[in-house]
């Protein structure tokens, strides 16, 4: 049976983020990807001024509502950028409704990067992502977000042993499984993710080249593409290889574009290396 994806996230017309990444990565593997829009903006709010923000908080739950009329079951439910903190309330509401026992709960507690909360993002985020995250069996912050998360200040460098306590306390959360994006260390000299599964308590890392510049919107990408690959039912640690390697190709391929990088990378040209990281073709 064709897998459903429901994703949480808003829509930023312009910049291949959140779900302009997610619904054309995702359906590359072969599963349906199901909207829930937060918020509609012009363009993410990384680097524009003068964006547009429809905020769709009163939408969720008369969407849901007809759904589950409609008796709608999810094989995945997979959470990212949130267009007010009241959405917590509803996001946690739809994730005890929509989930059953085969339901793979994925938050991706989308809020802060480079040691930021996002424009339109409060610190009071930090403590809806942590509910959510509680109630999830995935969770893939970044680096900052982990740190805000867990109510820490984000530094500029970790090193090997600083990520895997991280991962530890993370865990304490309550997810079975945790990626962590945008890893980077002296002691790495390469960027990537580790991944942590609690159960087995393996710690991988799938690192790449560092490529220079700041990519907007690879964070869900990356996100995109790993949840691609666990809809492909690949363990963590492969899917995580695949997610960095994906991007790592859409990154490589923008850098040598030499576009204006606002716009997110180039996930389109790159769909064939991800049908072939993912066994596809
Ligand atoms: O990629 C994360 C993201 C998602 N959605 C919106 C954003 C950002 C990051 O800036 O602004 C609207």
């Amino acid at each position: 049976m064709q897998k459903k994806v429901l994703a949480i996230h808003d829509i930023s017309c312009l910049g291949r983020c959140s779900l302009t990444a997610a619904i054309p990565i995702i359906s590359v593997s072969g599963a349906e990807v199901v909207p829930l829009p937060t918020a509609v903006l012009s363009t993410h709010t990384g680097g524009f001024s003068a964006f547009t923000f429809r905020d769709l908080t009163e939408d969720m739950c008369p969407i849901v509502n007809h759904w589950k009329k409609l008796g709608i079951h999810f094989d995945v439910i997979y959470t990212g950028y949130l267009g007010s903190v009241e959405q917590v309330a509803i996001v946690k509401e739809i994730i005890r409704d929509f989930s059953s026992s085969d339901t793979l709960v994925v938050v991706d507690p989308v809020m802060a990067d480079s040691g930021e909360y996002y424009s339109l993002i409060t610190p009071d985020f930090a403590v809806g992502m942590r509910e959510l995250c509680e109630m999830a069996d995935i969770i893939m912050p970044n680096m900052t977000e982990a740190a805000f998360l867990l109510g820490e200040e984000y530094k500029e460098h970790y090193n090997a042993q600083e990520i895997e306590e991280m991962l530890k306390k993370l865990a304490t959360l309550g997810p079975k499984k945790i990626v962590l994006s945008g890893v980077s260390s002296d002691d790495f000299f390469r960027i990537g993710a580790a991944a942590y599964d609690v159960s087995s308590g393996i710690v991988s890392y799938a690192l790449s080249e560092k490529i220079d510049g700041f990519y907007h919107g690879t964070g869900d990408t990356f996100a995109s593409a790993l949840i691609a690959a666990l809809t492909r039912n690949k363990e963590i640690e492969e899917a995580t290889r695949v997610a960095v390697e994906y991007t790592l190709a859409c990154i490589r391929r923008t850098h040598a574009e030499g576009t204006d990088t606002r716009y997110g990378v180039d996930i389109e040209n790159e769909i064939p290396t991800l049908m072939r990281l993912l066994g596809m073709i």
